[in-house]
């Protein structure tokens, strides 16, 4: 098969961009502050989810962010890149499995939800029960891109029911015997995509309040010999999500966050190790999902060109020092939805070849 003919081939995280699934924010909703939300929710946000929980993200914010999204859609098209979107899905209707029931949340993050293995799309299980359906907003495109010749795996659900969260979890307490703790049990599989990030045939890969071993063992198996998982922990004591904690940029740079990452796995001996600047901090803008680290949340249209949030000028500034050509684009009303660029985007085509970077 030629390369571009390929109707999904992604296998890095900088080769040409192609295709792309830009989220959307229509609809969303702010999920109850239940013991998973808990636990990565920055105590300063908790009265967001008190007031807000289970009714729609108010009607500002929506239509601030997507704006922005649309930006984010107008600067992917004139660089030359398809960009695909979600369905529309109603996720204030409520839904109950055997165990219990529950509302949406959005379709915000596509990388969450999903993750390209050369020319294989995973379907992530996830872990929070408004997720369990977040999938279908992009069952139309998952089957478009299956009928074309990708390949398309889904990992079993978790029936998220009793004992897939761990009761006694304490947010404060994240250490038990020198070990990190997390609110979801070993007891069945569970991640979610965004906290695998890869570089060619090396995926690296964190447990989190989202991912257990059992997940991070799913995709080992699954995926087969020709891609190595490698696990890795760092200095994030409410983990969720590795794409604010290390971002390959290149072949040979990677990007990481120095509040969290202290030392890298021994496969970056020979890379470039670049240390992001401080975030700026907004006063008005309120990030209820995420840290401060969305600023290198970053999404690479090619080994130079990097779309970055334009009030995210040190960055800026360090990435073309580095020798890189930043893009910025307006996205600070997209954080409080717990996200930038990076979650709110699916590479699903990029040119290249599977690869070892080692
Ligand atoms: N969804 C990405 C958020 C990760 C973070 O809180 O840094």
């Amino acid at each position: 098969m030629k390369e571009l003919s390929r109707p999904v081939w992604s296998c890095n995280e900088w080769d040409p961009l192609k295709e792309v699934i830009v989220g959307s924010v229509e609809g969303a909703i702010v999920p109850v502050f239940d013991e998973a939300v808990k636990a990565i929710t920055p105590e300063h946000a908790e009265w967001f989810f008190r007031e807000y929980g289970g009714k729609p993200f108010p009607d500002e914010m929506i239509e601030k962010a997507t704006v922005e999204l649309d930006g984010l859609v107008k600067v992917l098209t004139e660089l030359g890149v398809t960009v695909r979107r979600p369905d529309s899905m109603d996720f204030s209707k409520e839904f109950q499995t055997p165990w219990w029931k529950s509302r949406g949340l959005y379709a915000a993050m596509p990388r969450d939800v999903f993750m390209v293995f050369g020319d294989t799309i995973i379907e992530a299980p996830m872990a929070w029960r408004t997720r369990y359906f977040e999938h279908l907003a992009y069952r139309p495109l998952m089957n478009e891109y299956f009928d074309k010749g990708g390949r398309w795996l889904v990992a079993p659900k978790s029936t998220m029911a009793e004992g897939f969260y761990d009761e006694t979890y304490d947010r404060n307490e994240p250490m038990k015997d020198g070990k990190k703790r997390f609110v979801i049990t070993e007891n069945e599989i569970a991640f979610d995509a965004a906290d695998f990030i890869r570089c060619g045939k090396d995926v690296f890969v964190q447990k989190s309040n989202v991912t257990n071993e059992k997940g991070i063992e799913w995709v080992r198996r699954h995926v087969g010999s020709e891609f190595t998982i490698h696990e890795v922990d760092f200095g994030d004591m409410h983990p969720m999500h590795i794409d604010t904690t290390i971002v390959p940029l290149a072949p040979g740079k990677i990007l990481i966050n120095p509040e969290w990452v202290k030392k890298l796995p021994p496969f970056f001996d020979s890379w470039d190790v670049l240390i992001a600047p401080e975030p700026t901090k907004s006063e008005d803008k309120a990030l209820y999902f995420s840290s401060d680290w969305l600023t290198i949340n970053t999404l690479s249209i090619d080994e130079k060109r990097i779309i970055v949030e334009e009030q995210e000028q040190p960055l800026i500034d360090a990435l073309k020092s580095w020798g890189f050509e930043p893009i910025p684009i307006p996205f600070r009303n997209f954080y409080p939805f717990g996200g930038s660029v990076h979650c709110a985007t699916l590479d699903v085509r990029r040119e290249g070849t599977l690869q070892s970077y080692l």
